[in-house]
């Protein structure tokens, strides 16, 4: 077994992953950055070592934090998500340095970093991919040629790509041209690959997504299904598992599909299989594998009781998954809201500063994953996303009640946040119907803005009432 373990990440996850090791009697290493001195990774972790480069780069240094796991004794490198998490290099660094990389072989890594070798993959598998080029496109007469062929609406990816990043829509052959040098070129830009692949586009479809285990003896588990389908640009701000409204036989085929490919593949560690749903046909199609530890993970968790990170651990050390599909219930509903320092009214630009309060939600069925508390400053180098509020209950309306009344008990003052915001949604009739897809945020942010402008008036008016009383009695 592992027993001391280097994590190569910052915030919330570095905390998570720290927890973890915790619970199983093992050792922790923390790196950080100058800008996360105060950072409570550092705090937390029985060791920490400064990397003084600048903020971001302090994290993707990797002959250095593969030269402080070494000068520190650890036997292995969790690397969260983002970062060095899906660098395949990296993997490989650890492995030949005699360490640990927790998390599946480099060769996988790789494999499913290319998102046209992915698609041929999963298809040999048997997962249903979406019609659209082999291959990346060598030229527009191509690209011409084949939407023509699968019909427009077509969609634009970078076969490196993330986060939305070279991805364009494409509705007609007359937008093609603009759209096809403009993804090239911002692919190039951003992954310093200009690959280009060519899908139909399934308009406004759910992004349901399966949570895989697997060990290195072909042992495979599937830990259910999330619906992640309430995002804005890319990012996800709610996810949910069960979807509140998956047909049980859609997702049954869902799931044994992704285990026997998995199993057929002999993917090992932690990995998640992201499917887009047409909601008119529950046609399903495999779109990417991410193979990391997801920010997402946590809900997954809730109604199953798996410490997902724990079992990490215990596959790349060796051991065998100790238990098997028929021993894993689900138990519940879970959903979670990702608060993140951002301004919903500056167009959600990112709102780093000091925590001037901080008070998180409790109960029973909460769970809180954050690395921020009152007279923290947030830097302003990294992601927004400043905390996980997870909420369970017995069912999906016991879980929105009580999703809007941890929301309602969160304060954080100090930094504009998303809070407001997703207290809106979570009484969203839609959003409660279950009935939303991909494009539910784009089309509702209009109508919430101006409750949020209320609801922030409501806050200034009562924190002006409290401090009249504070001075008519002299506190
Ligand atoms: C799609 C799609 C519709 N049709 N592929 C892929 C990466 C992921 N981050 C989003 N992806 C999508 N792939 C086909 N063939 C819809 C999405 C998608 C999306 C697309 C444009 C704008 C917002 C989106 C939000 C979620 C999913």
């Amino acid at each position: 077994m592992i027993k001391k373990v280097l994590i190569a990440n910052r915030g919330e996850v570095a905390v998570r992953i720290i927890r973890a090791c915790k619970e199983l009697g093992l050792k922790t290493v923390a790196i950080y950055s100058e800008a996360d001195i105060t950072s409570l990774h550092t705090k937390k972790s029985d060791e920490a070592y400064l990397i003084p480069r600048d903020p971001i780069k302090a994290y993707l240094d990797y002959k250095n934090i593969i030269r402080i796991a070494k000068q520190s004794g650890v036997d292995a490198i969790h690397p969260g998500y983002g970062f060095l998490s899906e660098n395949h290099e990296f993997a490989q660094a650890c492995i030949d340095a005699g360490l640990i990389f927790i998390g599946p072989t480099p060769e996988q890594i790789e494999t499913f970093g290319d998102k046209v070798k992915a698609k041929k993959v999963m298809k040999s598998l048997g997962l249903p991919v979406v019609p659209g080029s082999e291959e990346p496109i060598q030229s527009l007469e191509e690209a011409y040629d084949i939407a023509k062929d699968i019909g427009y609406p077509i969609i634009l990816k970078a076969a490196y790509g993330g986060g939305g990043r070279g991805m364009r829509v494409v509705y007609d052959e007359k937008s093609l041209k603009q759209s096809f040098e403009s993804a090239q070129k911002e692919s190039l830009a951003f992954f310093g690959k200009g690959d280009i692949f060519i899908e139909k586009y399934i308009q406004r479809p759910k992004h349901i997504e399966i949570q895989i285990l697997a060990d290195k003896y072909g042992n495979v588990v599937h830990l259910g299904e999330r619906d992640c389908s309430i995002q804005r640009r890319h990012q996800k701000i709610i996810e949910i598992t069960p979807s509140p409204v998956l047909e049980p036989a859609v997702r049954n085929k869902m799931l044994g599909m992704s285990v026997r490919a998995m199993m057929k593949y002999g993917y090992e560690s932690a990995g998640t299989i992201e499917f887009i749903l047409d909601q008119n046909t529950n046609e399903f199609y495999f779109i990417e594998m991410n193979t990391r530890l997801q920010v997402e993970h946590t809900i997954t968790e809730m109604v199953t009781g798996i410490d997902i990170v724990e079992q990490m651990i215990r596959i790349a050390s060796g051991e065998p998954l100790p238990f098997v599909q028929n021993d894993i219930t689900f138990r519940g509903s879970a959903i979670q809201f990702r608060i993140n320092a951002e301004d919903p009214k500056r167009n959600f630009a990112p709102s780093p500063g000091r925590i001037t309060a901080y008070h998180s939600p409790g109960g029973i069925g909460i769970r809180i994953d954050s690395a921020i508390y009152k007279d923290y400053i947030i830097p302003p180098y990294y992601d927004s996303l400043a905390g996980k509020l997870c909420v369970w209950a017995l069912n999906w309306d016991r879980a929105l009640a009580r999703a809007r009344r941890a929301l309602d008990e969160f304060i954080i003052r100090g930094i504009p946040t998303n809070l407001q915001l997703h207290r809106e949604i979570i009484r969203d009739e839609d959003f409660i119907r279950g009935d939303f897809d991909t494009s539910f945020l784009d089309n509702k942010l209009n109508e919430y803005s101006y409750k949020i402008e209320n609801e922030v008036q409501k806050d200034i008016i009562a924190l002006a009432i409290s401090a009249a009383i504070a001075s008519h009695y002299g506190l």
